[in-house]
């Protein structure tokens, strides 16, 4: 099993320093605003999409990886970078947890839940202003006009979802639009920023986005298979999606594959898991019956394999083999 420590391992240093250059940053007027900011910023996740654009860089790069992991390799553009998509993220994650009405976060309460939704939002609202200004101040106008583009993409990703969950309509086409809005493009944008960062040519720098964009439809997919897996160590309460009434690739790959009449009858459950938990029970007993999250397993791992095909481009080093294991982590995680 792929630890992510193992993933980190070639490019500790820089992920260090990155840690110290966002705490540099990021700091807010004001006690309350301060405090809620530490907070957001100390309940750290995985750092996927830093780890994903220091990767990138270093690929990009050539570095051989000959002092991997003891030495920074990468450069402040590298970080700001890295700052920029992981500031998107956050400011995302606190919105989505007002959204949803969700207490936990990353196994901790939740911002909303500590300091109610209305805060929670300019919360989000003020990291997304300061990133964008951390942005324009340093002139890198290139790096920040991706990441204007990838904002608007998660907010149209959201609606969309929003707009199915409301019509129990999603088809496979809709769900892989959602995901690629909401989840993927912004892991295009990590990987292909940190190509950018150290002046990749264009070719290399899509070959990146697609790099990232193939991970992050993988890393959505695993993360609602997660939602249906009643053992997980996400820190988020399991089938929360059928809660928030959203079919996802496990049901759908069920809902494929009955008469329509069958369809309509589990559409009316899920209509009912929002306030009625048993509805719960019988929707996760139905998907498991029709072996809903092994399928959507196999479409996961086919993005995996386009993932790792565009990484056969590049010479062996540690960082290609941290990409590859990037990619096999994202298929065995559990959180
Ligand atoms: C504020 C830019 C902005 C957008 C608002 C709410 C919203 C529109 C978008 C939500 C998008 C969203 C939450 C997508 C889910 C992405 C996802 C897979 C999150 C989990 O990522 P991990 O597992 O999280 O990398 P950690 O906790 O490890 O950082």
């Amino acid at each position: 099993m792929i630890s992510i420590d193992v993933i980190r391992k070639p490019i500790l240093a820089d992920l260090e320093a990155f840690d110290a250059f966002v705490g540099e940053n990021f700091s807010a007027e004001g006690e309350l605003l301060q405090d809620m900011l530490t907070y957001a910023l100390s309940s750290r996740g995985k750092g996927v999409r830093p780890i994903l654009t220091m990767l990138a860089a270093s690929i990009c790069s050539g570095h051989a990886g000959a002092e991997c992991g003891a030495e920074r390799v990468c450069s402040k553009r590298t970080y700001l970078a890295a700052m920029l998509v992981e500031m998107i993220h956050t400011a995302s994650l606190i919105h989505d947890d007002v959204l949803d009405g969700a207490d936990e976060r990353r196994g901790k309460p939740s911002v909303n839940a500590k300091w109610q939704s209305d805060r929670a939002i300019i919360l989000g609202d003020y990291i997304l202003a300061r990133t964008m200004a951390l942005g324009m101040a340093s002139a890198q106008y290139d790096l920040v006009s991706y990441v204007g583009s990838a904002m608007a993409t998660l907010c149209e990703g959201e609606v969309l979802q929003s707009q199915h969950a409301n019509s129990f309509d999603t088809t496979r086409n809709d769900y892989f639009d959602i995901i690629y809005r909401k989840t993927a493009s912004l892991l295009g944008v990590a990987a292909a920023l940190g190509a950018l960062s150290v002046g990749a040519t264009k070719e290399e720098v899509d070959r990146m986005r697609k790099f990232g964009e193939a991970i992050g439809m993988a890393f959505q997919i695993q993360d609602d298979i997660l939602d249906y897996n009643r053992q997980n160590n996400t820190g988020k309460p399991v089938n929360n999606d059928l809660r928030e009434h959203k079919i996802t690739l496990p049901l759908i790959e069920v809902l494929e594959r009955v008469t329509p009449e069958r369809r309509t009858e589990i559409v009316d459950v899920l209509r009912r898991c929002d306030t009625d938990e048993s509805a719960v029970d019988e929707l996760q007993r139905i998907v498991d019956e029709g072996g809903g999250a092994a399928l959507a397993s196999e479409t996961m791992h086919a993005y995996l394999s386009r993932a790792m095909h565009l990484l056969a481009k590049y010479p062996a080093s540690p960082y290609r083999e941290a990409m590859m294991n990037l990619c096999t982590f994202i298929a065995e995680r559990d959180k």
